[in-house]
C-alpha cells in the first residue's frame, strides 16, 4: 500500500450537533425559521464596470526573493454586476478596449508603473522588494490607473495587501501561497531543504492517537501523553517526509489553547498549513471567530496559510471565509437521502432540516455545484486572488445520514470533480477507512506529482467540458495537455476527445486509470471510471 503524502491531524475527537444546523432548525416538531445569513447576489449594471483588482503573485515574499521576479498581479475584468471594486468604464461600443496606465505604491514609494490591457487577467507587474525592508504584518499597498478614453481620463483605484516577511530566524519552514495558481508552496517536509516546490496534497483528516496506534506499538503508554504524542507524530511525519495540517477544531476559538499550540507546531518543517473551524458555519460559531483566529495565528507564526471548512451553502460564507486562505468545502452526498432526514424524520429544505448535505440534490454534480459556487463568491469578493477552495471527499459511511461508504471509484470521482472546478488540495474524511478507499486515494496520491505539473502550472490554460455527465479538465502547458475525466453516470459510458477543440490526441500517456482508458480519441469509462491522460 503506498503511503501518502499527506494527512490532517485532529487533535481529538467529540463534539456535539449544534441546536441548529446551517442556521435551520432540524428537530422534529420545531418551527421552519429562515436562518439569515444569505450571501448577496450582486445587483446588474446595465452599463460596464470595471473591476480593477491588484495583489501580490506570493504570499508571503521574503528576502530570499529580493533578487528574484517578482510581481503584482493585476485583474481588469469588465462586468456587468456590481461585484466588489466595480466603477463604471466608458469603454468604446466598438474596436479596441485600450489599456490602463497602471501605478502601485506603498507608504509612498513607487513599487511599480505599467501598462495593463482593459479586460485583462493575472496581467504581471514585476516590482522590486528593495524598496521595502521585511517585517512582521502587511504593507497597504495601493494600485491606481487611469484610462484615456474621447471623453477625458477616469481613474480607478484598489488595494491590496502586501506580506514581505523577515527570514524565520530559528530556520523554520516558510510555506508560500502562489496567486497565480492557487497553489501551495514548500520546501520539503523533512527539513533537509531543497527548493520550493509546488504541494499538490492528496491525503486525509486523521485523529493523531489513531495515526499514532497504525504506526508505534507503545500506543496505551502514548495515549496518556498528550502533547507528547504530538510531537511524537510530527517527528515520524518529519522522517517520513510527509506534510502536516494541524487542526485546531475544537480548540480554535480559546486563544491560549491556539497560542500554545501554534507555537508548539510552528517551526516543524512538516507544518503546511492550519485548520481552524470544522463547520463553523454549521455550528453557527460567532460569525468573528474565524477571522480572529486567522489574526491571532498571524501574529504568532505568519509563514504557514490558514484554512477551515465550510459545510454549509449558503450560510454567513464571507464572515467565515474572511478567516481563511484556504478554505475547504466538504459536501457529502454518498448513500444519504438529502431530501428527508433518516436522523430526525423531517424533510430537508432551503430553510429546514438536516441530511448531512446541506441543500443537495444527492448526485455528484453536488460537489462540482459548491466548488463553483465558493470560486464564484470568492471573485465577488475580490478574494479569487488571495483565497483557494480546496475539497474534501467523502471517504466513510454506514452511520448517521449515510448508510454506506463510497466504493473508491466513487471517492475518485468525487476527488477529480474537485480538482476539475478549481479545488487545489483534496483531503477526505478520514482516515482509517476502508483498503477499498485507501488503495484508490494512493493511487491519486501518487499520480498527483504529475498532475501538479499541470494543475499548479502559472504557464497552464485551463478548459473544461461536461457533457452527458463526464466532467472533464484540461490543463495546457506548452505542447502537452492534461485530461482529467471522470464518468459521473452508474453505467459504462465512451467520450470522443475530437470533440474537443483543438486538442492534439497522440502520443498519450496514461496517469490515472480508475476505470477509464483511452483508444484513439475515445475514452471508454466503467460506471463511475475516472482517468488521466497526458496527450501531445
Ligand atoms: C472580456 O473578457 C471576457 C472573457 O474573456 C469576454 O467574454 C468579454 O466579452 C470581454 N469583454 C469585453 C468588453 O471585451
Ligand atoms: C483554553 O485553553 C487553556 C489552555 O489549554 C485551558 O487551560 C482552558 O481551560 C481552555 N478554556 C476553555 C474555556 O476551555
Ligand atoms: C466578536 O464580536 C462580538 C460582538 O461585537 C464581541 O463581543 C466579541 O468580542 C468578538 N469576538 C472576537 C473573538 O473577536
Ligand atoms: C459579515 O460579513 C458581512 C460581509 O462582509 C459584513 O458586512 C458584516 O458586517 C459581517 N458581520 C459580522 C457580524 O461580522
Ligand atoms: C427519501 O426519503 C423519503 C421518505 O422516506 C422517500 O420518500 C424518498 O424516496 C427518499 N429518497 C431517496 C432518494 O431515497
Ligand atoms: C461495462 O464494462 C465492463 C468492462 O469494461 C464490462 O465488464 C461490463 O459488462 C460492462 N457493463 C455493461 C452493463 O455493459
Ligand atoms: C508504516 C510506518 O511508517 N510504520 C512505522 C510506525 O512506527 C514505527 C516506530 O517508530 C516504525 O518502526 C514503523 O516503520
Amino acid at each position: 500500500m503506498t503511503r501518502l503524502g499527506f494527512a490532517v491531524v485532529v487533535a481529538s475527537m467529540g463534539g456535539a450537533l449544534a441546536q441548529t444546523w446551517c442556521g435551520k432548525n432540524y428537530m422534529e416538531g420545531s418551527p421552519i425559521v429562515p436562518p439569515g445569513g444569505q450571501f448577496p447576489i450582486p445587483a446588474t449594471s446595465s452599463s460596464p464596470l470595471l473591476a480593477f483588482r491588484c495583489a501580490p503573485a506570493i504570499k508571503p515574499y521574503l528576502p530570499e526573493d529580493a533578487l528574484t521576479p517578482t510581481a503584482i498581479l493585476i485583474d481588469t475584468p469588465i462586468v456587468y454586476s456590481e461585484i466588489a471594486g466595480t466603477a463604471p468604464v466608458g469603454i468604446p461600443e466598438e474596436g479596441p478596449l485600450g489599456v490602463l496606465s497602471v501605478s502601485i505604491e506603498s507608504e509612498g514609494k513607487l513599487l511599480s508603473t505599467g501598462i495593463v490591457p482593459l479586460n485583462a487577467t493575472k496581467f504581471e507587474l514585476p516590482f522590486s522588494l528593495l524598496a521595502l525592508e521585511p517585517k512582521k504584518g502587511t504593507y497597504d499597498v495601493t494600485c491606481s490607473a487611469t484610462y484615456a478614453t474621447l471623453s477625458g481620463v477616469e481613474t480607478f483605484t484598489a488595494s491590496a495587501e502586501l506580506a514581505y516577511a523577515p527570514s524565520p530566524t530559528d530556520g523554520s519552514s516558510v510555506v508560500k501561497l502562489d496567486a497565480r495558481t492557487g497553489a501551495l508552496l514548500a520546501k520539503p517536509a523533512t527539513g533537509k531543504g531543497g527548493a520550493y516546490e509546488t504541494v499538490m496534497p492528496v491525503g486525509f483528516y486523521t485523529a493523531f492517537a489513531d495515526y499514532l496506534a497504525a504506526n508505534l506499538s507503545t500506543i496505551n503508554e502514548a495515549k496518556e501523553k498528550g502533547y507528547t504524542i504530538l510531537q511524537e507524530v510530527i517527528t515520524r511525519m518529519e522522517e517520513v517526509g510527509m506534510y502536516l495540517m494541524y487542526d485546531m477544531r475544537w480548540t480554535y476559538m480559546n486563544d491560549t489553547s491556539v497560542t500554545e499550540q501554534v507555537n508548539l507546531v510552528k517551526n516543524s518543517p512538516a507544518l503546511l498549513l492550519w485548520y481552524t473551524g470544522d463547520e463553523p458555519d454549521g455550528t453557527s460559531d460567532p460569525l468573528n471567530a474565524t477571522a480572529h483566529t486567522y489574526d491571532l495565528i498571524y501574529e504568532l507564526d505568519g509563514y504557514h496559510p490558514v484554512s477551515l471548512c465550510l459545510n454549509c451553502y449558503d450560510y454567513y460564507w464571507s464572515n467565515y471565509t474572511a478567516g481563511a486562505d484556504i478554505v475547504l468545502q466538504d459536501t457529502y452526498m454518498i448513500s444519504n437521502n438529502v431530501t428527508f432526514s433518516v436522523e430526525w424524520h423531517t424533510p430537508c429544505t432551503v430553510d429546514y432540516g438536516c441530511c448531512g448535505c446541506d441543500d443537495c440534490k444527492g448526485v455528484f454534480e453536488d460537489i462540482s455545484d459548491r466548488m463553483d459556487l465558493f470560486a464564484y463568491r470568492l471573485w465577488v469578493n475580490g478574494w479569487d486572488r488571495t483565497k483557494a477552495v480546496w475539497t474534501v471527499p467523502q471517504g466513510f459511511g454506514g452511520a448517521e445520514y449515510w448508510p454506506r461508504t463510497p466504493t473508491g471509484q466513487e471517492f475518485v470521482v468525487q476527488s477529480v470533480l474537485g480538482i476539475n472546478h478549481g479545488g487545489m488540495g483534496v483531503v477526505s474524511w478520514d482516515a482509517p477507512t476502508t483498503d477499498d478507499i485507501w488503495e484508490y486515494g494512493s493511487m491519486l496520491a501518487q499520480s498527483s506529482s504529475t498532475l501538479k505539473e499541470y494543475i499548479m502550472s502559472s504557464a497552464a490554460t485551463f478548459q473544461h467540458v461536461f457533457s452527458n455527465q463526464i466532467d472533464i479538465g484540461l490543463w495546457t502547458v506548452g505542447e502537452k495537455t492534461l485530461v482529467l475525466a471522470t464518468n459521473l453516470n452508474y453505467a459504462n459510458e465512451t467520450f470522443d476527445l475530437a470533440t474537443v477543440p483543438g486538442l492534439k490526441t497522440a502520443p498519450v500517456v496514461e496517469v490515472l486509470n480508475s476505470g477509464a482508458t483511452l483508444e484513439g480519441n475515445v475514452i471508454t469509462f466503467t460506471s463511475v471510471g475516472t482517468g488521466g491522460f497526458i496527450l501531445g
